[in-house]
């Protein structure tokens, strides 16, 4: 996904006052392309976020489109009753020209975000202050979205975070080997297989009833939250392509599988991966503190289930796309997929060492 597009031209669909000055790829995602426009107004410039759909993965960009405005419009009122900075503490959608929430080009699909000035996304914690602060960002959102009616999302992707169907989808990927890669990582083949029994210990409990299905963001990694550059506090929640239900754990799980880690998710040196501990206990804590009373007692139970069952599951995933070709996470080196697999099973072990400890953490 290296093409260039015509910006200049894209910027004029939406309704983005002033002249063209420039567009950037911008960030760190993973899956949609994601640039910074910048525009001329008078005598100001003002800043954009446009971001190319991935529309291989959103195939429904009506249907995605549609949820990320509902959720929007919820987070602005409510930002608003709170006395907050709607502009700020939310995403906002700048309309195309023809009213829809997006552009198609007739190959497309674009989109336009106001930038969200004045803070920053990170790749790693710097500290386990900003960690904490992120996990109350995270956690108020939960809250927020705990009155949202579900009824209203479409599920964008099913199945997103059912790590039975991860690990099907993975096995297929093993038997079709249609890179001949399989066996150069057998050794990691068979460090899933052997724990594969993670598989059913959320989706089990969540199909039983045990677990509830809330209206969640799915993909709650530390550079999908802006903190504040004036305060250091969790401002605002992005990426929201994922909202839709799913469990509190899966998303305290995220959040706990890339902050943890002491090295990048794709750091080759694995002697630089470690889970760390402290840094999982400061999350917990703003967690706990932020995401209100309707947290329940098997939630709470779960959450280093979720950490775990996270990393496993994002580890298959991008062993999986290594399998296939790397088709679907952005790659910009060869192997990259394989050392992201490497660092997540070397966190998953790590966990796992110390998970009697994560568990008491969590019900003290
Ligand atoms: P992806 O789905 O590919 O992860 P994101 O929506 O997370 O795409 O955007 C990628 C990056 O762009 C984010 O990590 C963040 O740094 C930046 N970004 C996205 N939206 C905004 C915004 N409204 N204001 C400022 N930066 C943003
Ligand atoms: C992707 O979009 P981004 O980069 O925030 C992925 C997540 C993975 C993550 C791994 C829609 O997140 O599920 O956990 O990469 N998002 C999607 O870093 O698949
Ligand atoms: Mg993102």
């Amino acid at each position: 996904m290296k093409k260039e597009y015509d910006y200049a031209s894209i910027f004029k669909k939406f309704a983005v006052a002033g002249e063209f000055v420039s567009c950037k790829r911008y960030g760190e995602g993973h899956i949609n392309d994601t640039f910074l426009l910048v525009v001329r107004d008078g005598d100001r410039q003002v800043r954009y976020i446009l971001q190319r759909i991935n529309d291989r993965l959103f195939t429904d960009v009506d249907k995605l489109m549609h949820n990320i405005a509902l959720v929007t419009a919820f987070c602005r009122k409510s930002v608003e009753e709170r006395g907050g900075d709607p502009m700020r503490e939310c995403l906002n959608i700048v309309p195309a020209r023809d009213g829809k929430s997006f552009y198609f080009d007739g190959e497309h699909y674009f989109r336009v975000y106001v930038f969200i000035e004045g803070a920053t996304t990170y790749q790693t914690v710097r500290s386990p202050r900003d960690f904490y602060e992120s996990a109350v960002a995270f956690g108020k959102f939960a809250d927020l979205l705990s009155d949202f009616d579900a009824g209203t999302l479409y599920e964008i992707l099913p199945d997103f975070h059912n790590t039975r169907v991860r690990y099907e989808n993975f096995l297929r990927a093993v038997r079709a080997d249609v890179c001949g890669r399989k066996n150069s990582v057998q050794a990691e083949i068979d460090w899933v297989n052997a724990h594969a029994d993670l598989c059913g210990k959320i989706v089990d409990k969540i199909a039983s009833g045990e677990i509830p299905l809330r209206v969640t963001h799915n993909d709650t990694k530390l550079n999908n939250v802006m903190l504040d550059d004036a305060t250091g506090k969790g401002l605002a929640v992005i990426d929201l392509d994922t909202v839709m239900p799913g469990s509190l754990c899966y998303d305290f799980g995220d959040s706990i599988r890339f902050g943890c880690n002491s090295g990048a998710e794709d750091e080759p040196d694995l002697s630089k991966v470690h889970f760390c501990f402290d840094l999982y206990e400061a999350y917990l804590q703003g967690y706990l503190s932020a995401v209100g009373g309707s947290i329940t007692p098997a939630e709470r139970e779960n959450l280093p289930m979720g950490a775990v069952l996270m990393t496993y599951e994002c580890g298959m995933r991008f062993l999986t796309d290594y399998l296939e070709g790397d088709t679907y996470f952005r790659t910009t080196r060869p192997g990259q997929n394989l050392d992201r697999a490497h660092t997540q099973f070397r966190l998953v072990d790590e966990m796992l060492a110390v998970y009697d400890k994560m568990s008491e953490a969590a019900l003290r």
